[in-house]
């Protein structure tokens, strides 16, 4: 065919997959994608969203032109600008804003839209620009955080097993993680384990469907994870299967570690989490005689007021069993502690130290009255979906004296309350360079189109605001591609030989690491070097300083009931948990017709005894509430999740959802143990009938 070509490209999204894709491209036009076969990991599947995607670039609704805002905050009326206007208004607006209240008062909140180094998340977009006004800091710390902390106290760092080497365990935990939906490639890994005799058991207070296709499943009470850590390990150290050769040589504090273990017999652990002991009994057994042990953990784990300290007790099991000795042994969390980039944000370029604020707090931060955000810029973001506590996240963005540019590809719920929302390019219309969490390979994203409409890249959006602003630094001027040099040019061995041609040629390169990979072969990067059940530096950071429990919020609240009101005021009786749905990634696609079909109303699952209590019956239009507002979804009762458990998806968008709200209209902003990670999945509520 004439005029016919294909371009490989990269999923942009937050998915631990990272898939190569395949354009095909006619006559300037993206008429195909599909995933690349030729990829070891992903292997030529993408998923039900992105199957979506060149739909999804083509949607009627897409953001194509600079708007400014004619009607009401949150109103969505807008109209079309030139780039010259929105420049012009932004430079002076942002120039007002430095010159009267300094740059502090700018807010770059960058969210996970993109994972690309060069356009998104960890990447320069932005922040070399950002530096040069003395804009605040943002610390995205809103996905995976207080898990990432947790296993840098065991391990040292976040980063762990090769996901491919599942296929060589013969024991798999998938532990608070949904494989099937939110990473579903490491399946056909832990199927090839299988076929060679690998048990496979679900640790879920929900029956997913990955937990449906395992051949165990424990619906564990949720924030308890690391009682049964505890519980497991007292079952190996009864059976006195610990390998004290291993714990000798390689790891450090077991004498406290051991104590605190023989805290937790099975007896008690049952009672935490809501398990039969005779299930903690015969897991424990299993784990104790079967290597190597996988454990996939991942961030579902830890969205909660104990989720840190769980990744860290969890990144303890295969310190005693020894199983980071074999191949197919150890644990998996993420992958992206693996990459070696180099990341020059150009710090230097700040006229003063500034301050930093955290995403998962933009609540607090809008309601600064002392040193207040006067310009908040959302880019890859939307908040008013995502964010923690929505009722007062849309008061902040209400505020009159706050200039809010959004910068996206569609009329978000946030995009509504923008004073000038910048039209954003998609994955097939820039260049970027990605990592993986879920994998070991580097893969580029080569623009296969032309942007629709004035979309402009995030880099290229910076490079003409710098320039209208009559910036002089030059590296604020990098081009995409010189970017891309900068980030592969770490020198680091896992990089030797992965050049920016070879990318733009190959599409993916693994990185330099054997196969089977043994991260932790020459040891860890801990203080002690050696993986670590005690931790001098958990300590300095004033937490405990041997890997133990700590509870979730919601079941610290269901202790303290036991023994009587708190404050006064009855807790909230369900717990709340809000997981990755199956048709959305994170709000992304919640706008596309097809997928939304498919999705039904929002649903809110609640097991019979529950809705029993209060008189519910499936199907029920219902309203979920706390203190901190509501939302509405249908009851759906479900043996999918214990009593005391309901759960409802994340990822709606509020403006076509009855109520116009989603379930963080229930999530209270506060701090996970670590790291000010959410809280999603730890909230008390209440369902009732819709009146
Ligand atoms: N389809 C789809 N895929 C996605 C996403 C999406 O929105 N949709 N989101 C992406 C993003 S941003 C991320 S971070 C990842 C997240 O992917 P996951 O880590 O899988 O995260 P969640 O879906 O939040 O939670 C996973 C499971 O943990 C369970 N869980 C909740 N609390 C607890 C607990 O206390 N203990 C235990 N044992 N389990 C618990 C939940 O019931 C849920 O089934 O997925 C990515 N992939
Ligand atoms: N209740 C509940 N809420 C959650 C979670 C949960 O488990 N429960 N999970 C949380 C997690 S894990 C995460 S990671 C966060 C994600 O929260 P956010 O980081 O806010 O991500 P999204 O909601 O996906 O919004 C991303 C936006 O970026 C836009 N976008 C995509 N690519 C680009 C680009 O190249 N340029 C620009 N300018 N825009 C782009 C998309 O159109 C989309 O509107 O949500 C969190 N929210
Ligand atoms: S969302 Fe995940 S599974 Fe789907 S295409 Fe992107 S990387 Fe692949
Ligand atoms: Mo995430």
């Amino acid at each position: 065919m004439s005029g016919e070509l294909r371009v490989l490209g990269a999923c942009p999204l937050d998915c631990p997959d990272t898939c190569s894709w395949v354009v095909t491209v006619q006559d300037g036009r993206a008429v195909k994608m599909r995933g690349n076969p030729d990829h070891p990991f992903t292997r030529g599947a993408l998923c039900v969203k992105v199957n979506r995607y060149l739909e999804h670039t083509a949607a009627e609704d897409r953001v194509l032109y600079p708007l400014r805002r004619t009607g009401r905050k949150g109103e969505g009326r807008f109209e079309r600008i030139s780039w010259e206007e929105a420049l012009n208004e932004i430079s002076t607006r942002l120039t007002e804003i430095v010159e009267t209240y300094g740059g502090e008062a700018i807010w770059p909140y960058q969210g996970t839209g993109t994972l690309g180094y060069i356009q998104g998340e960890t990447g320069e977009a932005g922040r070399r620009f950002w530096n040069v006004l003395g804009a605040s800091r943002h610390d995205m710390n809103i996905c995976s955080r207080a898990g990432s902390i947790g296993l840098k106290y065991t391990q040292g760092t976040s980063a762990g097993m090769d996901p491919e080497d599942f296929a060589s365990a013969r024991l798999i935990l998938l532990w608070g993680t949904n494989t099937l939906t939110s990473g579903h490639h490491l399946w056909k890994f832990i199927q090839e384990g299988r076929a060679a005799g690998a048990h496979v058991v679900a640790i879920d207070p929900i029956r997913t469907r990955t937990a449906d296709q395992a051949d165990e499943h424990l619906p564990i009470r949720p924030g308890t994870d690391a009682a049964l850590a505890l519980g497991l390990l007292h079952v190996v150290v009864s059976e006195g299967a610990e390998d004290r050769e291993y714990i000798a040589n390689h790891t450090f504090g077991w004498d406290e570690f051991h104590a605190e273990i023989l805290k937790y017999p099975p007896t008690r652990v049952a009672e935490i989490t809501g398990l039969p002991e005779e299930s903690i009994v015969a897991l424990g057994r299993r784990l104790a005689h079967t290597r190597p042990t996988a454990i996939r953990a991942t961030m579902g784990l830890q969205r909660n007021a104990g989720g840190g300290t769980a990744m860290r007790t969890i990144a303890c099991i295969p310190g005693v069993t020894g199983d980071w000795r074999y191949p197919g042994g150890g644990l998996s969390y993420s992958t992206s502690a693996h990459f070696p980039l180099k990341i020059d944000s150009r710090d230097d370029l700040l006229p003063h130290p500034v301050r930093t604020l955290t995403m998962t707090r933009l609540a607090d931060g809008l309601e600064d009255t002392e040193n207040p955000v006067k310009c908040l810029w959302v880019y890859a973001a939307n908040p008013m979906g995502s964010t923690s506590d929505q009722n007062r996240i849309r008061r902040g963005l209400l505020r009159e004296d706050l200039f809010t540019v959004v910068m996206e590809q569609f009329p978000t719920d946030t995009a509504d309350y923008a004073d000038i929302v910048l039209p954003a390019t998609m994955q097939i219309e820039h260049a970027d360079l990605h990592t993986g969490y879920g994998h070991l390979y580097l893969t580029w994203n080569e623009p296969a189109v032309e942007p629709l409409g004035e979309c402009l890249s995030t880099t290229e959006t910076f490079r003409r605001l710098a320039r209208h602003m009559g910036m002089t630094e030059p590296s604020l001027y990098d081009s995409d591609l010189e970017l891309a040099e900068q980030l592969l040019s770490s020198g680091h061995p896992a990089l030797a030989g992965i050049t920016l041609d070879r990318l733009r040629k190959e599409g993916w390169v693994r990185l330099n690491h054997p196969r089977p990979f043994q991260p932790f072969a020459d040891g860890f990067p801990t203080p002690s070097g050696k993986l670590e059940f005690a931790s001098q530096q958990a300590e300095s950071d004033g937490l405990d300083r041997v890997a133990g429990y700590v509870p979730s919020r919601s079941n610290r609240q269901d202790h303290d009931r036991r023994g009587g009101r708190r404050g006064g005021r009855k807790p909230y009786p369900l717990t709340l948990i809000t997981p990755a749905s199956h048709n959305f990634l994170n709000t992304i696609f919640g706008n596309n017709p097809e997928l939304r079909r498919r999705s039904k109303n929002p649903r809110v699952l609640i097991s019979a005894e529950d809705a029993e209590r209060r008189g519910l019956v499936d199907g029920q239009p219902v309203r979920v509430f706390n203190e901190h507002g509501e939302f509405q979804a249908e009851a759906e009762i479900s043996d999918r999740v214990r009593p005391g458990v309901a759960a409802c998806e994340k990822g709606r968008w509020l403006k076509f959802t009855q109520g116009g709200a989603n379930p963080n209209a229930v999530v209270e902003e506060g701090d996970a143990d670590m790291g000010r990670g959410p809280l999603y999945h730890d909230n008390r509520i209440e369902i009732a009938p819709l009146a």
